[in-house]
């Protein structure tokens, strides 16, 4: 692309930042409502987010496919019960497809910075690739997409090779290396049991061990398939069971934790039944009550860690040597490579540095440390922006793509009242947004995410939980069926406001 290329602003209704799941929902609902001027912009060469990032060993869904998958593009084809990551993958691609998005997707296009252009009512967005303009703009970067690398005293000095699960070095070669894993949530336990099987000593670092219950993944019958193929209803209600078989953990999670203690029990029972060795048991038997951190599914990483080449080593990691790993406990190990198993910044999501309203401030200025979102879509004071997947959207228990639908069709809806109304501009009201968070806030003590005994990237530094919806998702749902115009300021266009640039078509 020639500079003069990069340097024309090409304008378009909605910018939307993201090509996971989040993005690709927003994009294809309003080509499905007649709105094709949209643009996607991606930061890497490919379109799918995170689970484009994310191709790890043994990388796969811990929610059923039949029910992590868009609503309207249901898949007959899954090969499993859970999915597993190339298979997903593969799914986004043909949707992609179908919908046609890829004429509509910028890649390689990093938002390094939009801010609301009051008087042009428009977000002017500087990316890697050239100025953008948008009358709408919709951050669909998730919650998974910033690797986070802990800040290790030594880590930059090791010698071997580092990197994280969501960034891994697949021309690295670990048959036969001595390997620290640090870490032990949802990426690290689907992991472990694959690379074990290769390396000559795996020296696991668990700060907090996770519960654990059995994944029932089993291979889909050709039968299963085909009926799925023909008689479509049938997988409907298949997701149907699964949709209020998973939104039963909503009762525990935010009303009564009593009932946890069913889940609780599962759990021991599987860690009984799988580990042997009382002291390993000890080690990896958590001390928090179940689901205050995500409970994660697997049959395998217990047998793994009862082999004869891994040790577990109960402890946060304090230093790196250049070919060491000592834990705060003081255990020194040689190693000759490490695995960071370490998560993502989620409640410190990346995009909020580089989004700035109509004040000229950041969202991370706005939210200092505690990010909220009016009905998980908006921020009062940055008109026309909307979150898919946004502050307190977050799932421990079901399938995030339900979210991603009901957070689309508030955008939608929102889109099409503004026709209906000549309205340029809204902006939710102060008083609505800030009620709307207090409201939020009040619910997290009952919840089995405070009142559990745990640490987790649930809560932020502020140390309040802006990640996870409180509440059934159904609710969720009903809350964001329709914008609510009057929890809004609006503007119509101003005549001044006209673009002096001509509308660019997008290119892929
Ligand atoms: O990350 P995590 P993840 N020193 O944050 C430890 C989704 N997901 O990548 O528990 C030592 O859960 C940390 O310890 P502690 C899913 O939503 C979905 O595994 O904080 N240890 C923890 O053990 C999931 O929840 C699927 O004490 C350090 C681990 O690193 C989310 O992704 C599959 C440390 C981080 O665990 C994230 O999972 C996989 C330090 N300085 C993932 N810093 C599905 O199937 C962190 N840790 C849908």
């Amino acid at each position: 692309m020639s500079t003069e290329a990069q340097k024309a602003t090409r304008r378009a209704r909605v910018g939307i930042i993201g090509t996971g799941f989040a993005g690709l929902g927003m994009a294809i609902r309003l080509r499905q409502t007649g709105v094709d001027d949209f643009i996607l912009m991606e930061k890497g060469d490919r379109i799918g987010g995170t689970w484009r990032d994310n191709d790890y060993p043994g990388c796969a869904c811990d929610v059923p496919s039949n029910l992590y998958s868009y609503s309207f593009a249901p898949n007959p084809e899954w090969t499993t019960t859970f999915a597993h990551q190339p298979e997903i993958l593969d799914y986004t691609n043909r949707v992609v497809a179908e919908y046609d998005l890829l004429r509509s997707t910028h890649l390689n296009t990093f938002v390094q910075d939009a801010r609301w252009d009051a008087d042009a009512q428009r977000w002017q967005v500087e990316t890697s690739q050239g100025p953008y303009e948008f009358d709408v703009l919709v951050s669909a970067t998730g919650p998974l997409s910033a690797p986070s690398i802990p800040n290790i005293p030594g880590l930059a000095d090791f010698e071997g090779p580092v990197f994280h699960s969501a960034e891994w070095d697949h021309s690295v070669d670990l048959k036969g290396k001595r390997v620290a894993v640090i870490g032990t949530g949802a990426s690290a336990i689907q992991f472990v049991p694959e690379i074990q099987k290769e390396v000559s000593e795996l020296k696991l670092f668990q700060r907090t061990p996770p519960w654990l219950l059995p994944r029932p993944e089993y291979a889909t019958s050709k039968l299963r398939r085909s009926l799925f193929r023909r008689f479509p209803i049938l997988q409907k209600l298949g997701r149907e069971y699964l949709y209020w078989g998973h939104e039963a953990y909503v009762i525990g999670f935010t009303r009564f934790s009593g009932v946890m203690k069913l889940p609780q029990l599962l759990a021991q029972r599987h860690l009984r039944s799988q580990i042997k060795d009382p002291a390993l048991r000890e080690k990896v038997t958590p001390n928090f009550t179940i689901g205050c951190k995500r409970i994660l599914l697997s049959s395998n990483y217990y047998p793994a860690l009862a082999q004869p080449n891994v040790e577990v080593i109960a402890s946060g990691v304090s230093a790196i040597g250049k070919g060491s790993v000592t834990s705060s406990s003081g255990e020194e190990r040689e190693v000759d490579a490490i695995v960071l198993g370490t998560g993502f910044h989620v409640t410190d999501i990346p995009i909020a540095e580089h989004v700035r309203g109509a004040a000229g401030t950041t969202l991370a200025e706005e939210w200092k440390g505690s990010m909220q979102a009016y009905r998980g879509a908006t921020v009062s004071g940055f008109p026309n922006f909307f979150f898919v997947l946004g502050p307190n959207t977050g799932l421990g228990h079901s399938s995030m793509i339900f979210m991603v639908e009901a957070s689309v069709q508030y955008v939608i809806d929102a889109l099409q009242q503004m026709d209906q109304h000549g309205i340029a501009q809204v902006d939710v009201r102060p008083e609505r947004y800030r009620r709307w968070n207090q409201g939020i806030q009040r619910r997290m003590p009952d919840t089995i995410w405070v009142k559990g005994g745990c640490a987790s990237w649930y809560l932020d530094a502020n140390g309040r939980n802006t990640t996870l919806w409180p509440d059934f998702t159904f609710r969720y749902r009903a809350l964001t069926k329709r914008f609510d115009l009057e929890s809004y300021t609006t503007l119509p266009r101003r005549e001044a406001a006209e673009p002096a640039t001509e509308p660019t078509p997008a290119t892929a």
